[in-house]
């Protein structure tokens, strides 16, 4: 029995759910609830396994339940999927460019250019608008028939959106399947706790999931695609890349925000060097940019070779990963106690940086990645953070490899060290260690602290090691008398010294604050505290719970900084330090009517570039204001400033429905 209103119903549940799966995928921008979704699915499902005869190739429906294949057919492209030449230097480019120029008689070209992704090229075959096939590059003349995996991804359209140009009979379209870094992560994680091998990088997930052979462990995965190409086409013709890649979105597909359409040679070089910047901060991995001249028929007027196009060229980013040997695990006690394990590597060039120490983490994460003393490991270096190692050679292994143990007691004061409950961390909690207080020392020195002129590590050092500093009062009766005697010093550089920690003597209460190294206590909570308190005095009666009524200021930091305070020798030290002449002045209570600002205590997020002032300098005015400014968005977030080429934060900002400011209004709500 079956009438229109069941076979209305199960079109318009099959749209519906269409729809709702492109705004949450594709646009990033969900319109119902994962609720919802599920309860209208459960519907169509039901209804489909009762009148079987409505299931379409494009019911969401077949995004998941194909059987099991036995084995993957082949498939021959239409078009054959050519690679791309690389590049590694601006003059590449610059070559590539001169060497289109003459070949199409051109004065100038106009480029499109896309991040490359480091995933796996595939193509999808639409007929009348319908997916009807997926296979992957393969040698670029036969590939693998991976359709059933491939629906399993929900940003792949099943059937092309009408609000495009008009739907052609056949379109083949290219892109490129990868997994984000936090999906990444997250799928390691639970092969971690299952046991299972886990992936080297998130290419290797992404093209393992996709060589599934049952789409239920595909669907699992959490695969995404961007696309960038086109295979056959028919019924619609193309003038420009870009105009092909305006026309996808139309159609539903992902494609890559961050590409630049129709621009000179010299600006795909300038957005080369902010691709770089973007890297570090990007949801997914690239390796690099691609160039592509824009107009259509120049593009068939230069041709290609037999494996690549002459139109289009990758510009790589160099190589941030090197492989070297681990010669030996140190490890470091850090200013609040903290034992953190450091590789001692064997001096290896890594992106153009000589690398020969990465930081470890902790003994979970040593015995996660089953790192060992000798091991041949794979090293990274992301921009300017700390070098880290990403996994060993485990193929290289010789059986000489030595296994690490964390020390029970502290490598330098020896006093028998504590790993807390639910944390990672292990601690040397001897206050007097001379490692912790060397550390210490150096960050009430540091830029952000007491900001002292030529007081750098080896000095600090020195210092504590000879006995002339071993709290922060003994910084400022130290005597150029007493200086003077020591290695590299001499009457000049010892006066020097002096006279910077003389100049140092008056400080605002929020760096005083800050260079106290509380725990948990960084700028931010130090700026609150001054605020709030406004003098050293102030702060030093106040409870805990009058701590924790500060806007913007967590339970845990409360309670580190209401105990630090209580604490007999801290406020003997903190005598001593006023006694000898500090000047406490308060900065930021000062200024007259801040309080009122629009962003006092409000907790805003920077994103993107903004053209009137730096993001530190947004940052500075922010928190002059009386603004948090955190990194990420969360839905404790008040304002999210998004400047030009805002990513990600932007879109989790709409999807949490934190308010977004442009840089105009920003500029206009920081002056009022
Ligand atoms: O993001 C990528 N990995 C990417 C790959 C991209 N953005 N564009 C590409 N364009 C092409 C041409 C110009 C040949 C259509 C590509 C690739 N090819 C490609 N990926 C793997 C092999 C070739």
């Amino acid at each position: 029995m079956m009438d229109d209103k069941i076979t209305n119903r199960v079109r318009q549940l099959q749209t519906a759910l269409n729809e709702h799966s492109y705004y949450y995928h594709v646009l990033d921008d969900p319109k119902i609830s994962d609720a919802e979704y599920d309860r209208l699915l459960h519907e169509l499902k039901g209804l489909e396994e009762k009148y079987p005869q409505l299931v379409t190739q494009d019911s969401p429906t077949r995004r998941i339940g194909a059987p099991p294949l036995s084995a993957f057919e082949q498939a021959e492209h239409a078009i054959p999927m050519l690679s791309l030449d690389n590049a590694f230097s601006d003059q590449d480019i610059l070559d590539f460019d001169a060497r289109i120029r003459k070949n199409t008689g051109k004065d100038a070209i106009q480029y499109t250019v896309e991040p490359k992704l480091d995933g796996v090229a595939v193509e999808l075959r639409y007929e009348n608008g319908v997916l009807v096939q997926a296979a992957t590059r393969g040698d670029g003349f036969v590939g693998e028939v991976i359709t059933a995996n491939v629906r399993t991804i929900r940003s792949v359209p099943l059937r092309l959106r009408t609000d495009g140009p008009l739907c052609p009979d056949l379109l083949e379209v290219r892109g490129e399947v990868f997994i984000s870094r936090k999906g990444f992560q997250q799928l390691n994680d639970k092969r971690l706790a299952k046991g299972e091998p886990l992936f080297a990088n998130p290419r290797n997930a992404a093209a393992g999931s996709l060589r599934q052979l049952d789409s239920a462990v595909t669907a699992s995965r959490p695969l995404d695609i961007f696309m960038y190409g086109r295979g056959q086409v028919q019924g619609v013709a193309f003038d420009t890349q870009s105009g092909f890649l305006d026309a996808l979105a139309a159609w539903g597909f992902a494609v890559n925000p961050l590409t630049q359409k129709q621009i000179a040679i010299t600006t795909a070089l300038t957005f080369y060097r902010r691709l770089m910047d973007l890297r570090p901060n990007l949801s997914y991995e690239i390796d690099g940019m691609v160039i592509k001249v824009d107009q259509v028929d120049l593009q068939q007027a230069l041709g290609e070779k037999i494996k690549s196009p002459r139109w289009a060229i990758a510009y790589k980013f160099a190589a941030v990963e090197e492989v070297t040997r681990i010669n030996d695990i140190l490890v470091q006690v850090g200013r609040t106690g903290t034992l953190t394990p450091v590789a001692v590597l064997e001096p290896v060039k890594v992106g153009g940086v000589m690398v020969s120490r990465a930081t470890l983490h902790n003994s979970d994460e040593i015995k996660k990645k089953d790192i060992r003393i000798g091991d041949q490991a794979l090293v990274t270096r992301a921009g300017d953070v700390i070098p880290k190692v990403v996994k060993i050679m485990a193929s290289a292994r010789t059986g000489k490899e030595q296994i690490f143990e964390m020390p029970s007691h502290c490598p330098v004061c020896g006093s028998k060290v504590l790993r807390l409950e639910d944390e990672a961390a292990v601690k040397c909690i001897n206050a007097a260690c001379q490692a912790q207080r060397k550390e210490r020392i150096r960050h009430f020195v540091s830029k952000k602290g007491f900001d002292i002129d030529g007081l750098g590590k080896k000095l600090v050092e020195q210092l504590v090691d000879e006995g002339l500093l071993s709290s922060f009062a003994d910084l400022f009766s130290l005597k150029k008398e007493q200086l003077i005697p020591l290695d590299r010093m001499a009457e000049k550089s010892a006066q020097n010294l002096v006279t910077a920690i003389d100049k140092a003597r008056q400080i605002p209460l929020h760096r005083f604050i800050f260079a106290l190294g509380i725990d948990h206590t960084g700028e931010n909570a130090a700026r609150l505290l001054a605020k709030a308190f406004d003098t050293l005095d102030g702060l030093m009666a106040a409870e805990e719970a009058d701590i924790e009524q500060i806007h913007g200021m967590g339970t845990i930091t409360a309670k580190a900084i209401a105990t630090f305070f209580d604490s007999p020798e801290n406020q003997a030290v903190l005598q001593k330090i006023t006694d000898s002449g500090v000047v406490i002045t308060n900065t930021l209570a000062e200024q007259p009517g801040e309080k009122d600002h629009v962003f006092a205590g409000k907790t805003l997020v920077l994103t993107g570039t903004l053209s009137a002032m730096t993001r530190s300098e947004a940052k500075k005015a922010l928190m002059d204001a009386g603004a948090n400014v955190t990194g990420s968005v969360s839905s404790k977030t008040d304002f999210l400033v998004a400047g030009k080429d805002a990513g990600s934060k932007l879109n989790k900002a709409r999807t949490l429905n934190v308010p977004v400011l442009d840089e105009d209004r920003f500029l206009e709500m920081l002056g009022s």
